[in-house]
């Protein structure tokens, strides 16, 4: 069986945030997107509110809006920022963040009476959010890099191809490039699933990618699944498990792998990891890198709460770069 990689050290506090938090109704705080803005941590995170813990019947979701002097201790603001349902959309999740030229933008999904669409969103003052586009369906996981690279925004995403891969999950991780951020093109596939030893289902990008004099250094998740599987949560099945790898990517072409560590970065290990809304689940959403050379993985745990991983940003790229 795997395990988590030697580099990675769990924040002896974690959960860095759950509900306990939250001064509104909250129940499944995860998933979160973390960044530094005007000298400020930023997290926006996902609240799955139930109407009874343990039990898997949905209230509603909502993404919270938490500030932080040190990245460790959140201060969570007294409402949401941000609820999307209409006609159309019935939710917005999942929120990944990145500043690019001291905007804040914030990649979503969208889920549509038609699909699941990637969103992009602008924000300056986090209550109010412009959204720039919408992908077509099937797509999520967008993270959007820290700067345009050849004059052009880039983003990784995770289409859901399903009637040309045998109708099973097989999915994986694109990149694509924008002179806007509302027109994407240039698609180019980045990672197949099948490049990844511990992962039989799909992959998806991570935290949106930290820029190293080696290459873009990024988190993806990678899914191992078993029908055998029974109840494992709070449903009476859940057949996945979340786990999470770290990849190199070239400066110039981004779509391109310089290196990828064979390994799982992190392995579901913990409490919080194993067992929660949906057992053995590790689902990374930011990363930061600090001026030390430490690396900030925030990732939720469980579907339930928000955990924070650290490890150096040079083990982080000798995994990446190791001889195959
Ligand atoms: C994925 C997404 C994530 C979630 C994960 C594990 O498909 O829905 O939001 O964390 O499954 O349930």
């Amino acid at each position: 069986m795997w395990k988590s990689s030697a580099v990675i050290t769990r924040y002896a506090k974690n959960p860095v945030l759950s509900k306990e938090h939250v001064p509104y109704p909250a129940s499944l705080v995860f998933n979160a997107g973390v960044t530094k803005y005007q000298g400020r941590y930023v997290m926006i995170f996902r609240n799955d509110v139930v109407e009874e813990w343990g039990k898997p019947k949905f209230l509603g979701t909502n993404l919270g809006l938490a500030f932080s002097d040190d990245g460790l201790n959140w201060e969570v603001q007294p409402e949401p920022c941000l609820e999307m349902h209409d006609e159309e959309i019935l939710r917005v999740y999942d929120p990944r963040l990145t500043v690019i030229d001291g905007r804040c933008y914030v990649c979503l999904a969208v889920d549509t009476r038609h699909g699941v669409r990637g969103g992009v969103a602008v924000t300056d003052d986090f209550s109010h959010f412009e959204i720039l586009s919408l992908s077509v369906p099937d797509n999520r996981n967008m993270v959007l890099f820290p700067e345009r690279i050849n004059g052009l925004y880039a983003r990784l995403e995770r289409p859901f191809p399903v009637y040309s891969r045998g109708g099973r999950d097989r999915f994986d991780i694109w990149f694509s490039d924008s002179p806007d951020l509302r027109y994407w093109g240039n698609c180019q596939l980045v990672l197949g699933v099948e490049h990844v030893p511990w992962s039989n289902d799909k992959i998806g990008p991570g935290a949106p990618p930290v820029k190293t004099p080696k290459g873009w250094l990024t988190v993806f998740h990678a899914v191992d699944r078993d029908n055998q599987r029974g109840k494992r949560g709070w449903e009476e099945r859940w057949q996945k498990r979340y786990s999470a790898g770290i990849m190199l990517l070239d400066l110039e072409r981004p779509w391109e792998v310089v290196g990828m560590s064979k390994e799982p970065l992190m392995w579901p290990e913990t409490p919080e990891e194993k067992e929660g809304f949906r057992n053995d689940t590790i689902f990374p959403g930011g990363m930061i890198l600090e001026e030390s050379g430490e690396v900030k993985i925030y990732y939720g745990a469980g579907d339930a709460v928000e955990c924070l991983a650290t490890a150096h940003v040079d083990d982080l790229l000798k995994l990446c770069t190791a001889p195959k």
